[in-house]
């Protein structure tokens, strides 16, 4: 139909996307017969089998195990690449990956490889494909600020790769003042700042990732239909909120995707844009999202026109960029 022509073709932003979450059961036993390892899986069915989450943690369990066949820069790159082909397929002209360095150096990966792989997919996406896209270094907030801290120290080495900093894994439990110190730094050193809050969290942490944070975005915030105080505050600071649909529907966050807020926040005058989050896990790239979305909500052009707009907004793109693409 012409609706579903015009949210493949609209150029739009993903500014929620973790890039190991692009890595399809497929690439996962490729990758780990090139490195020799062997998973706990015995093929991509029975890995399959396990994509049934009943939360957040019991996601992240199975998404570390995919992880943990990335050993080489090239395995890096190649992840990338593959996600890039399909955000093209999608009209996507910009995208702001996240990746997560503390799940690799743990195991023994330098981040060298991790930088060198993602930097040079970036670059030929932007040459090849004309995506404009960067990296945000996300911090795992179930570890200490301290690993944070000496993470960031490490990644300084490659300042010129990334443009700014996220906070991703377990929200429960996890606060945003626990990452005060280095937000903080992070601002200093005039990285842009995002973290996911109001996921599975309470609407608390989304007023605390602004103001001890201050973080220009939000990663997720669905949980704000349950504060009225912040739904007004966001309507009118315009803060972007990054929300995932099927990510949501996938985590148990909402039943199902007609149970989604995402209209109302709409219509409740929020910056609200949709990403995919983990699409290898949830089923679905960017153009799923906004279709499933819009069948689901009954949505229609001008929400279209709202969403590929604010996503463009939102984003980290040079301002001569962004009035080119809107
Ligand atoms: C994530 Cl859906 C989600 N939430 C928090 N952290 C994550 N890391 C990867 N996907
Ligand atoms: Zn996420």
């Amino acid at each position: 139909s012409r609706l579903m022509s015009f949210l493949r073709e609209m150029p739009k932003a993903e500014l929620h996307i973790h890039i190991e979450g692009s890595l399809e059961p497929e690439l996962i036993f490729a990758l780990a017969e090139r490195n020799g390892m062997r998973l706990v899986y015995p093929d991509v069915q029975t890995l399959k089998a396990g994509y049934a989450f009943k939360d957040l943690q019991s996601f992240l369990d199975i998404y570390y195990a995919g992880a943990s066949v990335l050993r080489t820069a090239q395995d890096f790159e190649d992840m990338a690449w593959a996600y890039f082909l399909r955000a093209k397929a999608d009209g996507v002209v910009r995208t702001e990956l996240f990746f997560d360095p503390q799940t690799h150096t743990s195991r023994g990966v330098p981040l060298k490889a991790c930088f060198a792989g993602l930097r040079e997919a970036c670059r030929r996406a932007r040459t090849k494909l004309g995506i404009s896209a960067d990296l945000i270094l996300c911090f795992l907030r179930h570890l200490s600020e301290e690993d944070a801290m000496s993470t960031l120290d490490d990644a300084l080495a490659f300042r010129n790769d990334f443009i700014g900093i996220g906070l991703d894994s377990s929200e429960k439990g996890n606060p945003p003042e626990k990452f005060a110190r280095v937000y903080a730094r992070c601002r200093e050193l005039g990285l842009r700042l995002v973290a996911h809050a109001g996921e599975e969290g309470p609407a608390d942490y989304i007023e605390s990732a602004l103001d001890v944070l201050k973080v220009e975005r939000i990663d997720h915030g669905v949980q704000s239909i349950h504060s009225p105080a912040l739904m007004l505050r966001l309507s009118q600071t315009k803060i972007p909120l990054t929300v995932c649909p099927l990510s949501n529907v996938k985590l148990c966050v909402f039943r199902d995707l007609a149970d989604h807020p995402l209209a109302q926040m709409l219509d409740a005058g929020l910056c609200v844009t949709i990403n995919s989050d983990d699409p290898a896990y949830f089923g679905g790239y960017l153009l799923d999202n906004y279709v499933q979305t819009f069948r689901a909500l009954n949505l229609g052009m001008e929400h279209a026109y709202q969403l590929a707009r604010n996503s463009l907004l939102a984003s980290f793109a040079s301002d001569s960029d962004k009035q080119h693409w809107i």
